[in-house]
């Protein structure tokens, strides 16, 4: 796989301001894997791929939904869901990109999932608290994201669910079980006394 050309394709993609996004991601996905020790190129790879489908038509989005046999759930929920998905579809179907982890991450980052990989939530709280991200709370969650990556993601999905909540909107259930599960790691941790990251 050509790194240089797999930027430029996905740069394509995407109008400028999301190219920002996405690098900002990237940079913070990097950041993050050193803090927490994860496994750096491939949480630059899943950040810079993870956005990849945002700016499709919404059309085109569902197409490819219901063509490849992504889950037809996400069709009953907010369509910002489904790029996450279509993403990980597009990216292997275009690009060979093959590694499972890698497109676990870009499937699961907005809606989050039950025992999240470490991959996972890097790329999650990445794209929570990446430098041109301003809304209620992000800076709680930066701070939080300094020393605790569950802690730090309870916070973001707190957000997002009262974001949802505020516009009269529907939770994907998988985003309740990703942070059921996240609080119920750090209680887990918390009782064995582990540190942990
Ligand atoms: O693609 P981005 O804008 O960079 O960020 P994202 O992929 O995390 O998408 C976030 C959007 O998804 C945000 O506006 C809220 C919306 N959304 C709608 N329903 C849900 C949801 N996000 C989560 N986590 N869970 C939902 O049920
Ligand atoms: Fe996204
Ligand atoms: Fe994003």
């Amino acid at each position: 796989m050509d790194l240089e050309r797999l930027r430029e394709a996905t740069r394509r993609q995407m109008p400028e301001k999301r190219w920002v996004h996405t690098l900002g991601v990237v940079s913070e996905a990097a950041k993050l894997a050193k803090r927490f020790g994860g496994d750096r190129s491939k949480a630059e790879l899943a950040a810079l791929l993870h956005d990849y489908a945002k700016a499709w038509p919404i059309e085109r989005q569902g197409q490819a939904i219901r063509d490849h046999g992504l889950p037809a759930e996400l069709l009953e929920y907010d369509k910002e869901l489904w790029h996450a998905h279509v993403g990980a579809w597009a990216v292997q179907a275009e690009h060979g990109v093959d590694d499972e982890e890698v497109l676990d991450a870009i499937r699961y980052h907005t809606s989050g999932r039950e025992r999240m990989t470490l991959l996972d939530k890097i790329v999650c709280l990445a794209d929570y608290i990446e430098p041109g991200r301003d809304f209620p709370g992000v800076n709680k969650i930066r701070k939080l994201a300094e020393h605790n990556l569950e802690e730090a993601l309870v916070a973001g999905f707190d957000a997002t669910i009262a974001f949802l909540m505020e516009k009269g909107k529907r939770i994907f259930p998988l985003t309740v079980i990703a942070r059921n599960g996240l609080i119920d790691e750090l209680k887990d941790r918390k009782k064995t006394g582990s540190a942990g990251g």
